[in-house]
């Protein structure tokens, strides 16, 4: 079925009435899994301890701190909490947590490495619980923030919430990736085109790609059950990249800072919730 005749067909579907319907068709179609009542509230409860990690973690950073030292956190707390942390060992990932600092944009491996006055930090937490999985991240000011890491962190927060903003029934991914686009380049900023959001709550990854960049209009209607991540990743110079030789660590080309922020979105018969809420 192509997009048009899927569409006049959403437009006979009452989505709260026809979730089932829709629920086979997008699983068809995209191989797009819905969530039904029950999977939300634990994906829920999973985003409640994800935002917890994390309110946990910018306590103790400062000056001073390794990456290392987020790893053990994060790693301790998703124990303390019958979880555990989807990132280690995902595909050979050594650790817990992505800890990314400054010019990297994201994946990047915790180890010694010092956290300095000015530095900026994103902590990316994807903690299962019961099964279920809940992806969030920020990013954090390391001491006082210079004028770049204050500029790049507030333009990453704002396209995230700007991109969260449009997520309801009929509009489309393209239409979240427009969004934020025209928010990170009407600041001077890039978008990373390379790694987009994703469908999570029953793996760490599902389908679809909810891309940062884009046009009006195109990409897969958003339908109630939908739940996926948004996670803006803004450079403050070009949006190129290259990985490290240790496969996993993604840098900015041209050397700037990168930020990202970072929410599991729930599509609603109305609009949207996030199931990991912060500000
Ligand atoms: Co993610």
């Amino acid at each position: 079925m192509n997009y048009k005749k899927l569409k006049r067909k959403l437009r006979r579907i009452n989505p709260s009435r026809d979730f089932k319907k829709i629920k086979d068709q997008y699983a068809t179609l995209y191989k797009i899994r819905l969530k039904e009542k029950e999977d939300i509230i634990c994906i829920k409860r999973a985003g409640s301890l994800a935002v917890d990690i994390l309110n946990q973690v910018e306590e103790h950073i400062r000056p001073g701190t390794t990456t290392n030292e987020i790893n053990a956190i994060v790693e301790e707390l998703t124990r303390k909490n019958k979880a555990r942390s989807a990132p280690l060992n995902y595909r050979g990932f050594p650790k817990s947590v992505c800890t990314s600092v400054n010019n990297v944009i994201c994946h990047g491996i915790p180890n010694d490495t010092v956290l300095k006055d000015g530095d900026i930090v994103n902590v990316d937490v994807t903690p299962i619980l019961d099964g279920y999985f809940a992806d969030a991240s920020k990013t954090f000011f390391v001491g006082s923030p210079g004028r770049d890491a204050h500029k790049i962190v507030s333009v990453a927060r704002e396209c995230l919430r700007l991109g969260i903003l449009v997520v309801k029934p009929g509009n489309r991914t393209g239409d979240i990736g427009y969004a934020i686009q025209k928010n990170a380049e009407g600041q001077g900023c890039s978008v990373v085109r390379e790694y987009v959001g994703h469908g999570v709550g029953f793996e760490f990854h599902e389908p679809p790609q909810v891309p940062h960049f884009g046009q009006k209009g195109q990409g897969i209607p958003l339908v109630p059950g939908m739940v996926f991540t948004i996670e803006p990743m803004i450079n403050l110079g070009k949006h190129s990249l290259h990985v490290l030789s240790d496969n996993w660590t993604a840098v900015t080309d041209d050397g700037s800072l990168s930020a990202q922020f970072e929410q599991t979105v729930l599509v609603t018969d109305e609009s949207f919730e996030t199931l990991t809420p912060f500000d």
